[in-house]
């Protein structure tokens, strides 16, 4: 295989890896949005690197003929979640798409690798249109959380380094470090509904601030400015209470009072 027709063939991985971020990215916010948890904390995508995907042709014998077959991880999304029960949501979100087919799944939190590995992995089927038409792949979503994210980082780039020999007294302390996310995973599982309700309060004002702001904005167009200027202080003075459900009853009175203007101007020109 030449260099151009690697590129050829890596184009479309590539499309897929932006496409499904984008997608997944899209989840986050409109979750937020709705002043909903989201079970995605972040997303990131690669496609593999040709001395990677090489390198496990060489391992798994497979011809160039099987790569985009045998090589189910040329596109690869990793979705990142706070929370050990979101790896659940997450998969379930993706089963539920009718972008995605899932080929197959591994439960590598359930059985855990010797090496101490931790995350959840679908294989996945995902069509791109290039300019030849539409062309069905298949990637690889790796769904784990913030901490086995940050175990997996560590022990890979030690893998780099080693190769496959990873010195045993550096094994054994990432075994010790694994049993380690395990129990951290554990605890802010028992916190999780704490955690997820300051959450989701301090997303409800964020979102409420921004309505109120917007309205207050749309208002200096249809009121005058004497009186807007009123109902910006009263903001100024219930977003120093700190209180969401004054801010919310504000939010409230700010949506009629911007009804009413809209409906007379919308009078006025008739
Ligand atoms: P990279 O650099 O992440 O692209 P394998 O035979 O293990 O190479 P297989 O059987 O196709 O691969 O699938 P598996 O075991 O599910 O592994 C796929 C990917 O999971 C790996 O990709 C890693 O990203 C991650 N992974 C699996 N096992 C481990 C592990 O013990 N430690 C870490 N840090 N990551 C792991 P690649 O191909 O290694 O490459």
């Amino acid at each position: 295989m030449d260099i151009l027709l690697w590129h050829e063939i890596l184009e479309p991985y590539d499309l897929a890896v932006k496409e499904l971020t984008v997608k997944f990215n899209h989840l986050i916010k409109e979750h937020h949005e709705k002043g909903l948890y989201s079970p995605i904390e972040s997303v990131c995508g690669r496609v593999k690197s040709v001395s990677s995907i090489l390198e496990k042709m060489q391992r798994k014998g497979i011809s160039p003929d099987d790569m985009e077959e045998q090589v189910e991880d040329i596109a690869g999304i990793r979705i990142i979640c706070q929370f050990v029960e979101d790896i659940e949501k997450v998969a379930e979100l993706i089963s539920k798409r009718s972008d995605i087919v899932i080929k197959s799944e591994k439960d590598y939190i359930k059985h855990m690798k010797d090496s101490g590995y931790r995350s959840y992995h679908l294989i996945v089927y995902y069509t791109v249109e290039t300019m030849n038409g539409p062309k069905r792949l298949q990637a690889e979503i790796q769904i784990r959380t913030m901490a086995m994210d940050f175990w997996a980082t560590i022990e890979h780039s030690l893998q780099y380094k080693y190769k496959a020999n990873i010195p045993e007294h550096i094994r054994d302390r990432l075994e010790g470090a694994a049993r380690a996310i395990i129990s951290l995973d554990n605890e802010m599982s028992s916190v999780r509904n704490e955690i997820m309700d300051a959450q989701n309060s301090s997303q409800i004002q964020r979102n409420l601030i921004t309505d109120i702001l917007n309205n207050i904005e749309n208002l200096y167009k249809l009121s005058n400015k004497r009186e807007v200027e009123k109902i910006q202080d009263e903001f100024y003075h219930i977003y120093a209470l700190n209180d969401l459900q004054e801010l919310k009853r504000f939010h409230k009175e700010l949506d009629l009072i911007a009804e009413g203007y809209r409906a007379q101007a919308i009078t006025d020109e008739l």
